[in-house]
């Protein structure tokens, strides 16, 4: 018995670690293609992905179903129906070339718990609730949280017109999906159904790994701002358009890069600026571009600063682009604004990790998670578990089993002990 399994056996507990990697490698499997792992909002691997979860839900004893905007919702009733939840999630769409816990982890975890109340028959003086979330990462519409706002209630109308790289509106994909776009309201829920939302996810980064510890106690979610930026010059004949009659727009995006990147660099209180998607048009060898368009993501850990450097990151490319005799557009697509989680869940969450035996670490998060639009209806805290070499957005990303099933019961002892806030 290895050492995981004999302190779950302690508790009376199986060890989920197991079952947790082996499903975290099956819907890792559920793909755009087998090389790229790449799980999008409304795609068939989405409802492939869905259909798999809500199978995992049943076979833990929730009743299940497919919200309005696709996320999956499980529910476990307490020791009486139409209890006031517990809920647990995370989100079960992709970043392009991801890693398969990103996610899935939080979410599959969850459903481990669930199941091994069931086994056990037990229930709760609450119920609980698992959601995954259909599209936390905004890959395909730029604008992120979708799943988890329509269930905060806040989701935004206008996010139906965006339009992914083929052409294709969320409207249009909703109605293709299966789904009805003017419907997404009954997703909403009301904060008297929740007591608290709870996430457990990958750290995302090397601190845990560092301080040699499989889990931590987050203390914030980070704020982020989306900027959309539209470089226009003039195409030209890359043969006979002199150098300094040239207006290169592409020559002018990768000055605004370099720029941003420095003056990300040069800040001392964690900034962080990143450029990861660019689209230079035509797009042909022999042709000066005439149109770029680039993703900007800014953050920091107060909103604050974050507002701050977008302002001044904002200055410094219209500069650029003045300069260059190119026009410059610049479109917030997203904002979030730093989340704090609730001392008194955060408590409960670093008692449940001193009972399994671990030290209570606390850290900041600085990727971003659906805790930041449940905030409108519960109050949110989140447990970190160890990803190797902090590695995440990337196929390496990997949590060992160890890690898995310490997260698992982490979160199992805090299902079990949790108190509703006193109100
Ligand atoms: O971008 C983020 O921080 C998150 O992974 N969606
Ligand atoms: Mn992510
Ligand atoms: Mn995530």
């Amino acid at each position: 018995m290895s050492k995981t399994e004999a302190a779950a056996a302690g508790t009376g507990r199986s060890s989920l670690g197991g079952e947790i990697v082996e499903r975290i490698n099956q819907l890792g499997a559920i793909s755009e293609t087998p090389e790229h792992l790449a799980r999008i909002f409304l795609t068939p691997e989405h409802r492939t992905a869905a259909d798999l979860i809500l199978s995992w839900m049943r076979g833990a004893g929730m009743s299940a179903h497919l919200d309005a905007i696709g996320n999956v919702c499980g529910r476990y009733e307490g020791e009486r129906p139409g209890l006031p939840c517990l809920m647990l999630g995370s989100h079960y769409d992709t970043v392009r070339d991801a890693g398969k816990w990103d996610g899935p982890l939080g979410l599959i975890t969850a459903i481990s718990c669930v199941a091994d109340l069931y086994k056990r028959e037990r229930r709760l003086p609450f119920a609980i609730e698992v959601v995954g979330f259909a599209d936390e990462e905004g890959v395909r519409f730029a604008s992120t949280l979708l799943g988890s706002r329509a269930v905060a209630g806040t989701f935004v109308e206008s996010v139906l017109n965006s339009r992914d790289h083929a052409g294709i509106s969320m409207r249009e994909a909703m109605v293709q999906f299966g789904l009805d776009p003017d419907h997404i309201g009954a997703a909403a829920r009301a904060r008297r159904e929740l007591h608290a939302y709870v996430e457990l996810h990958i750290e995302q980064g090397p601190v845990l790994e560092q301080h040699d510890l499989p889990v931590g106690v987050v203390t914030a979610i980070a704020g982020a701002t989306r900027l959309a930026a539209h470089l226009t010059g003039m195409a030209g004949h890359a043969g006979t358009v002199p150098m300094a009659l040239r207006r290169d727009a592409l020559a002018g995006a990768s000055e605004c890069i370099v720029a941003i990147e420095g003056f990300c660099k040069t800040d001392e209180d964690g900034l962080v600026g990143t450029v990861g998607y660019i689209d230079a048009m035509p797009g042909a060898t022999n042709v000066i571009p005439g149109r770029v368009n680039f993703t900007i993501d800014i953050r920091a850990p107060t909103d604050a600063h974050r507002k701050l450097a977008v302002a001044d990151i904002v200055r410094r490319i219209e500069a650029i682009a003045k300069r260059r005799n190119l026009a410059l557009q610049v479109d917030v697509t997203h904002e979030n604004r730093t989340v704090p989680c609730a001392p008194w869940l955060k408590g409960q969450v670093a008692e449940a990790v001193a009972a399994e035996g671990y030290p209570v670490f606390e850290l900041p998060s600085g990727a971003g998670h659906d805790g930041m639009a449940m905030i409108d209806i519960a109050d949110v805290a989140m447990i970190f578990v160890r990803c190797r070499g902090g590695i995440s957005h990337h196929p390496d990303e990997h949590v060992e089993p160890a890690d898995a099933d310490a997260g698992a019961r982490v979160l199992l002892r805090l299902i079990e002990n949790f108190r509703p806030r006193e109100v």
